[in-house]
């Protein structure tokens, strides 16, 4: 495939309520989407970099960098037999794995449109309804976050997850276990521990908890693997994890039992898809997990959540939970039974809305 064009779109679109974490509150996405024509056919990415260097040291802004003098400069113009093979040329780049995922991952809708088949089944998915949680950040009060909880537990989601901190953990999950004794409760504290808290992770125990995400070092695996075996809560990685080698080295110390695997963190489909086949070989279970994405990202991510060794709950929920509007058609939907269809349509099943992206987009460059 030869690309012909890139563009990159910023988009502003504010939140319907705002997300808290360990280490901030959004109430706004910035999001930059990549578009790509190759052979005439347009293939649509997502940045999912944040706003602030804070889940990871890239930002929309460093993406847009990265994009603009790097990956669209080596992209364009050039002959790549598969996604991978770009994939391939990005390796000299360190890092900077959301900017590379945008790019690649646009070129997997390309292909697939251009083959006629779903994204999903074209990245090598398998599975046609997804099971979804939902990711709930740090509320004003207690009461807040039961009310929100017991909503997404009314409306089908299959797992319930919350963001904690210190001060915002063992209280929460006590006043949450005691009000829902048996949902699928897991908690993610984006690295807001370290190993001196040990005393205080090993009350999570209590809780019976699906799995506590990444709760030290945003880069640790070693202390990850002392607190594994000190814990009997699973402990899932997101942030440490970045490529097939490190979920092997994290499994082969036994730094965690699940991993969280974003497109865009891992650095598109190829990095994914060996993470997934990693984990599958050693039985670790995997999730997609949720960086507030639009509907382009969260295409996406369905599309990635079809693989097979996709066994747990993700983060990915419907677009109204997120938007007043989101930039896709149809909207993605859930059941009330907690899953998302696959779509089965060529390429990435939804359909960019023009219109909306156009209006939310406030600074735009091409490339040819
Ligand atoms: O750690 O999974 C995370 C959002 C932004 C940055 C990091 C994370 C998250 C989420 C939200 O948990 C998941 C979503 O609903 O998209
Ligand atoms: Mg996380």
């Amino acid at each position: 495939m030869k690309i012909e064009r890139i563009e990159i779109l910023e988009i502003h679109l504010p939140l319907v309520h705002f997300f808290e974490t360990s280490f901030g509150r959004t109430t706004e996405r910035r999001i930059v989407l990549v578009r790509v024509v190759s052979d005439g056919v347009t293939g649509w990415g997502e940045v999912t970099a944040g706003e602030e260097p804070f889940y990871s040291h890239e930002t929309y802004e460093t993406a847009w960098h990265i994009l603009r003098d790097f990956l669209i400069p080596w992209s364009l113009r050039k002959e790549w037999p598969t996604p991978s093979d770009l994939a391939q040329r990005f390796h000299p780049i360190r890092g900077h794995n959301m900017a590379k995922a945008a790019i690649e991952n646009a070129l997997w809708d390309i292909e697939a449109q251009q083959k006629g088949i779903s994204l999903a089944r074209h990245v090598g998915g398998s599975i046609d309804e997804i099971p979804c949680g939902v990711s709930i950040g740090i509320q004003n009060s207690i009461e807040e976050l039961l009310d929100k909880i017991q909503r997404e537990v009314d409306a089908g989601y299959q797992r319930i997850k919350v963001k904690i901190k210190p001060g915002w953990d063992v209280n929460v999950l006590e006043r949450i276990r005691n009000q829902f004794p048996s949902i699928a409760l897991m908690a993610d504290a984006n690295s807001a521990y370290t190993l001196a808290d040990l005393p205080h992770l090993k009350l999570f125990d209590r809780f019976f908890l699906m799995m506590v995400e990444q709760p030290l070092g945003w880069e640790d695996m070693i202390d990850h693997a002392k607190l594994q075996r000190e814990m009997a809560t699973p402990i899932c990685l997101d942030e440490s994890i970045h490529s097939a080698d490190d979920a092997r080295k994290a499994i082969e110390i036994g730094a965690c039992k699940i991993i969280n695997i974003k497109l865009g963190r891992v650095g598109g489909y190829t990095s994914a898809r060996d993470v997934h086949d990693v984990c599958r070989a050693h039985k670790i279970p995997v999730w997609c997990g949720g960086m507030l994405e639009s509907g382009i990202g969260r295409a996406h991510n369905i599309a990635m959540s079809s693989l097979p060794g996709f066994t747990l709950p993700g983060d990915v929920s419907a677009s109204r939970r997120y938007w007043r509007e989101d930039i896709i058609t149809p909207e993605v939907t859930v059941s009330t039974q907690g899953t998302i269809r696959v779509p089965q349509t060529p390429g990435l099943g939804f359909t960019p809305h023009l219109a909306r992206i156009e209006k939310a987009t406030v600074r735009k460059e091409t490339f040819e």
